[in-house]
């Protein structure tokens, strides 16, 4: 009998690097600071984070009075959103799931169209041509394989755009999110999927969505690049997300952005009833605004006078949001001519009896 002619060696061994560049405190790594990131951009950045989040508590206020229907908010998201968004070029594509709010914000979605999705109107998911995204997706991951099949177009159509898309850490349990992986990464498709990891899915924590140590260690099975990233790090997202985007033409990129859901699931979720308050708190503590804004403070970049005239300046943006969203006059027929690319037999008929009621003379 031959003894030891197996081979018992090591098949693959990966590794998952993790970024932060600014620290809870403010303090910046010059190393790792992105060299186009001047004080200006990052003013912007901060601008944009506060009108996301003012724009949220608006909605969540709107919705405790009945004036539009269920809400998920991003509060304490709102890094991941801005940072991803100022990082793309304007002819990049993105794909949301459903709590992107500041990425349409950042692309420029006129926030009340926003506000009209959100008070159920079908006028809510025509996104603008110009702000290169896709409306959102409520029914979870679906949109994970939309993605990769759009950026394998853009290559197949040799352009240079990548497409950028969001999905959630529940999400990343779904099989739609590992084929959109693993068709990415056989094509080398121009993707950078963005993992926002607020550490909740409904009710289900992080702990009970994988065994996995990251979400991003995902990727290493479809083959290609991840990285995980302080998602309470506006610079360190923006960072990421711009060198996945750089590096697309090679092919796709996972980054998992580790934040936290401060609010509820949506409107119609009560989270005191699955988690504790110390730990809401204690990531209350690593708020990505306060963040930027002790980074700015600390560069003499920004004070409290400015402070003072931004918040007064954005309460009446959003004002504004809310006046011309209440104004509107929405068209039932929306709700049956964008269903399919032409209107079916059936929906007609069904659009006929809504004409025929009460409700299409808009008494809703
Ligand atoms: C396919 C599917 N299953 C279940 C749901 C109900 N649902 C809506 S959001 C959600 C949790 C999503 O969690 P996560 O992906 O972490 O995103 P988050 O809400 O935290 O942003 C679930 C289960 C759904 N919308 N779609
Ligand atoms: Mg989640």
């Amino acid at each position: 009998m031959l003894l030891g002619v197996g081979v018992l060696g090591s098949a693959y061994k990966g590794e998952i690097k993790y970024l932060q560049i600014i620290d809870e405190s403010g303090n910046a790594d010059d190393s790792l600071f992105p060299r186009d990131l001047a004080d200006p951009k990052v003013i912007e950045m901060y601008k944009a984070m506060m009108l996301a989040r003012a724009i949220d508590t608006k909605i969540l206020s709107l919705q405790r009075q009945g004036r539009t229907a269920t809400y998920a908010p991003g509060l304490g998201e709102e890094a991941v959103q801005i940072g991803s968004a100022m990082a793309m070029r304007k002819e990049d594509i993105f794909v949301p799931a459903f709590r992107q709010g500041g990425v349409y914000l950042v692309r420029g979605l006129p926030m009340e169209v926003l506000l009209l999705y959100w008070m159920g109107y079908e006028e809510g998911n025509i996104i603008p041509k110009e702000v290169n995204g896709f409306p959102m997706a409520v029914p979870v991951s679906t949109q994970m394989p939309h993605s990769a099949g759009i950026a394998f177009a853009q290559m197949y159509k040799s352009r240079d755009v990548a497409v950028v898309s969001y999905v959630g850490d529940g999400g990343t349990s779904e099989g739609d999110f590992y084929e959109a992986l693993n068709f990415a990464g056989v094509w080398k498709a121009p993707l950078v999927a963005i993992i926002q990891n607020n550490q909740w899915a409904i009710s289900v924590p992080r702990s009970k969505q994988s065994a996995a140590r990251t979400l991003a260690q995902k990727a290493i099975a479809a083959g290609i690049n991840a990285v995980q990233v302080d998602g309470n790090d506006v610079v360190a997202v923006y960072s990421a997300v711009r060198d996945a985007i750089e590096n697309s033409k090679k092919g796709p990129t996972l980054i998992e952005c580790v934040t936290y859901r401060i609010g509820m699931h949506t409107t119609s979720d009560d989270p005191t009833k699955y988690r504790s308050d110390s730990e809401v708190e204690e990531w209350k503590g690593k708020d990505p605004i306060l963040r930027i804004k002790a980074y700015l403070s600390k560069r003499g970049a920004w004070d409290d006078t400015k402070e003072k005239a931004l918040v007064e300046e954005q309460a009446k943006t959003v004002d504004d949001m809310v006046e011309k969203a209440e104004a509107f006059k929405p068209d039932p027929k929306n709700i049956f001519e964008h269903v399919y690319g032409s209107v079916s037999e059936t929906l007609k008929k069904e659009m006929n009896e809504a004409e025929a009621s009460y409700f299409w003379q808009g008494e809703i």
